[in-house]
């Protein structure tokens, strides 16, 4: 049978050694962003486990053309999620996966848990059935998710990312995206829910600090423009990856 999202990405991790997915977010004055994909692949793929791809690169270049990066990704065993942050009708929803999934290889989608319970699940049902996995938001990184994520549900008597937690986990998602900005909403999760992987944005570039995020249970880092930016991505990927290791040996 093969293998669920959250288990090609744990053996990606463990045999790259690294829990880093390479945010792919090629500046928008790059020239050529696809030879920039391309160059950034294979300059860092022996120190991520998986690479993320946004609108940096799903708006500049053609279907075919982000298959082809898909493509070169898994050609060096790294894992690739779609990030455009479901958030739309069933169908609608159904439709990106088939694009996603279905033609441009994606192995994984980020969505946002707001769609409501059944469309979530519904969500992961139709991902699985074409081999992908699903991501759910539940506390993103930037100063401003405090105004979503974090709102007090009066009727629930709950904040909203306790809500979004509890629909990924109902929904069997794969994992769910806590910024490393929010280093104790992630020790909160991964205690309470520790089969729950958690992927954190936000260290670096939004200020979020490595070493805590990793310490209070992300199991993975979405690093961008600190990789992407960098005068040499290969030696910034592979310094993260071994500061990560540094501190799991200390844990
Ligand atoms: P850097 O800040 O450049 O490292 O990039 C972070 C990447 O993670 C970008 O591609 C963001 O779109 C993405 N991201 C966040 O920064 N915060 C979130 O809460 C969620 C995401 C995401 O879903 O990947």
């Amino acid at each position: 049978m093969t293998r669920l999202f959250r288990e090609r990405i744990s053996l990606a991790a463990a045999q790259k050694k690294s829990s880093v997915i390479l945010a792919l977010d090629v500046p928008p004055s790059a020239a050529d962003p696809l030879k920039l994909a391309e160059e950034m692949i294979s300059a860092v793929h022996e120190n991520i486990c998986a690479i993320k791809i946004n609108f940096h690169l799903m708006l500049p270049l053609s279907g075919s053309e982000v298959a082809h990066v898909n493509r070169l990704a898994h050609s060096h065993g790294l894992q690739t999620i779609a990030d455009i942050k479901l958030n739309d009708i069933e169908n609608t929803n159904d439709v990106a996966v088939d694009h996603l999934a279905g033609r441009m290889g994606f192995d994984a989608v980020i969505a946002n848990p707001f769609i409501g319970q059944a469309a979530l699940a519904s969500l992961v049902r139709k991902a699985r059935s074409t081999g992908a996995g699903v991501i759910a938001l539940v506390y993103m990184s930037n100063p401003g998710a405090a105004e979503g994520f974090g709102l007090a549900v009066a009727s629930r008597k709950k904040k909203l990312y306790r809500i979004f937690l509890e629909r990924a986990s109902r929904a069997d998602a794969d994992g769910v995206v806590v910024g490393a900005t929010r280093p104790a909403i992630i020790k909160e999760i991964a205690r309470e829910s520790p089969e729950i992987k958690i992927y954190s944005p936000g260290v670096g570039s939004q200020g979020g600090d490595l070493e805590r995020a990793i310490r209070n249970g992300s199991s993975y880092l979405i690093v961008g423009r600190s990789i992407v930016e960098a005068k040499d991505p290969a030696r910034a990927a592979r310094e993260i990856k071994e500061r990560i290791l540094q501190v799991r040996l200390k844990k």
